[in-house]
């Protein structure tokens, strides 16, 4: 490792001295101005990390649904999973040395991690439309260039693509070729070749309004357009032509507000989903005929995915096992219709991505939603080859199940939660089930709910357990909650640390708006 390179170029992405960062639940996130000496190292560590695992690591400049002046980064392990937690904690170290300590701190990291120096390095790079990616994904490249690692920079990708890449490239092209063109190739021959079974065809021309958030989705939903020949024709609103990114748009905005992003006309009855600013994740909503705004969120798509799979697996009369991971922001009524109606077992991990992975990777098939409307399917590989032999040996009803089964596998991003595939999934099985979006919507109601925020001195007194649904510390804290849950029916409330603000996130349901509203203000005051 040539130390003085190192320095003379880390000298030019200088880290502001007392500035301390933390690479949190989606890797570092602040102001775009705080960001160029992170980005830099990111790009160092990344080609360590890749000399590590002898595979080809990815690096995603994004700051999701953050606003527009803000940016991020984060790694991408070899088979397109989040980065590994020691990992984190080296990309923490990395990025908080001050100048002079850095390129020690580079070598500590590279011999703790026995990192072999003489190994090639790979990198891959993705951005979105932030004024401020093109830039800090160079600071990347320098990063990489200074460790003598190879790189690709894909350019504007959106954070679910660059997975893609990263997965293809460690699978020998096994999944899917590691180009923008395998990506739309791929999913929309699944797409077609999936909503082809349906029995009755339908609206040839079924179309579906798409919000992308004024972000990537909506260059690459356009580059995708020529591929998807049949089934869904797409209308793009918020396409970044006028807006700002996620300014009154977006899933994020939809879900917090349950409300409908600014620039989307919706007539009654109306399909309309809405993307968030790097595409990773997507909510559906509609106004019924009586204006009422009906939002269909992660649990609700979790469940018309799910129900799907299982449909199938008792047509083909295998018995693979199926779970639900959730996190406690799940809304109570989806927990109950998913164990209760649909007997499928529901599990409960801590908010993040990683963790729901993790939990999914358990199951021959695991469902993964957030309630924000990040999530997958994972399929395990034993189940996929089974599928894949079923879809060859069986016939009839039984051939046609399993053929869609392998249809969903190649149509779903299973490295992680991905709006576009997620939303040609969800097409496809309201096509094949034959539902509006009104009977994917009656399925359950949802509990009335409220999500706040607190503003404390410090937001790490505050400890959980029990998948956050549950208080430590402070003592005394969970007991006061106890008691107010108590007051209100078929409530629940809990509260935990923002992992990507500096704040309480306090959250309540119960049987009526007005309830949850005062349980939430109610537990929002024993937290200050
Ligand atoms: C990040 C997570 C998301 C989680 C959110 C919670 C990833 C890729 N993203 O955006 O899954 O819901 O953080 O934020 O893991 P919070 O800790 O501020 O509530
Ligand atoms: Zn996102």
């Amino acid at each position: 490792m040539d130390l003085d390179a190192v320095k003379e170029h880390s000298a030019l992405h200088a880290k502001p001295s007392g500035l301390v960062l933390q690479y949190g639940t989606a890797g570092f996130r602040t102001k775009a101005e705080h960001l160029d000496h992170v980005m830099f190292r990111m790009g160092l560590l990344a080609v360590l990390r890749s000399k590590q695992t002898k595979s080809t690591i990815g690096v995603m400049v994004t700051a999701s649904h953050n606003p527009e002046e803000d940016n991020g980064v984060k790694l991408v392990d070899p088979l397109g999973e989040m980065l590994a937690p020691s990992w984190e904690e080296h990309a923490t170290r990395l990025a908080n040395a001050e100048e002079k300590d850095m390129p020690g701190v580079l070598m500590d990291i590279s011999v703790k991690a026995a990192v072999n120096l003489q190994q090639d390095a790979f990198v891959v790079i993705g951005r979105d439309t932030r004024p401020s990616s093109e830039k800090l994904s160079q600071s990347v490249i320098d990063g990489v260039t200074v460790l003598e690692g190879q790189f690709q920079d894909y350019g504007l990708l959106t954070t679910p693509q660059l997975h893609y890449m990263v997965y293809c490239r460690n699978t020998g092209g096994q999944y899917g070729k590691a180009t923008i063109e395998g990506y739309y190739e791929k999913l929309s021959k699944a797409f077609m070749e999936l909503t082809k079974q349906a029995s009755c065809s339908g609206d040839e021309n079924r179309s579906l309004k798409v919000d992308c958030a004024n972000g990537i989705g909506a260059l690459k939903l356009r580059e995708m357009e020529h591929y998807i020949t049949q089934g869904l024709s797409v209308q793009l609103l918020n396409d970044g032509t006028k807006g700002k990114l996620n300014h009154l748009c977006g899933a994020d905005f939809v879900k917090s507000h349950q409300k409908p992003p600014q620039g989307m006309e919706m007539k009654s009855n109306e399909r309309c989903c809405s993307f968030d600013g790097d595409a990773d994740r997507i909510v559906y909503y509609y106004l019924d005929v009586d204006g009422h705004f009906h939002l269909i969120d992660g649990d609700k798509i979790a469940t018309l995915i799910s129900s799907f799979l299982k449909e199938l697996l008792l047509e083909i009369g295998e018995s693979l096992n199926i779970g639900v991971v959730q996190t406690a922001y799940a809304n109570g009524s989806s927990t109950r219709y998913l164990e209760e109606v649909m007997k499928v077992p529901v599990y409960c991990t801590k908010t993040g991505v990683k963790h729901l992975h993790h939990k999914a990777q358990e199951f021959d098939i695991g469902v993964y939603f957030e309630a924000n409307g990040h999530g997958t399917v994972l399929f395990s590989k034993a189940a996929e080859t089974k599928i894949k032999q079923l879809a060859r040996e069986l016939e009839d009803k039984k051939r046609k199940a399993a053929k869609m089964l392998e249809n969903v596998i190649d149509l779903i991003n299973q490295t992680a939660g991905d709006a576009i595939s997620d939303m040609l999934v969800i097409e496809a099985v309201l096509i094949l089930k034959g539902l509006t979006v009104q009977q994917w919507d009656a399925l359950y109601m949802d509990l009335p709910n409220r999500q706040l925020k607190v503003k404390v001195a410090d937001r790490q007194v505050i400890s959980t357990t029990d998948a956050e649904r549950q208080v430590v510390t402070p003592p005394g804290l969970q007991e006061a909650i106890n008691d107010l849950v108590k007051k209100y029916k078929l409530s629940r409330a809990f509260v935990r640390p923002s992992g990507t603000e500096d704040i309480v996130r306090v959250y309540a349901e119960a049987d009526s708006q007005e309830n949850a509203d005062s349980l939430a203000h109610a537990v929002s005051l024993a937290v200050f």
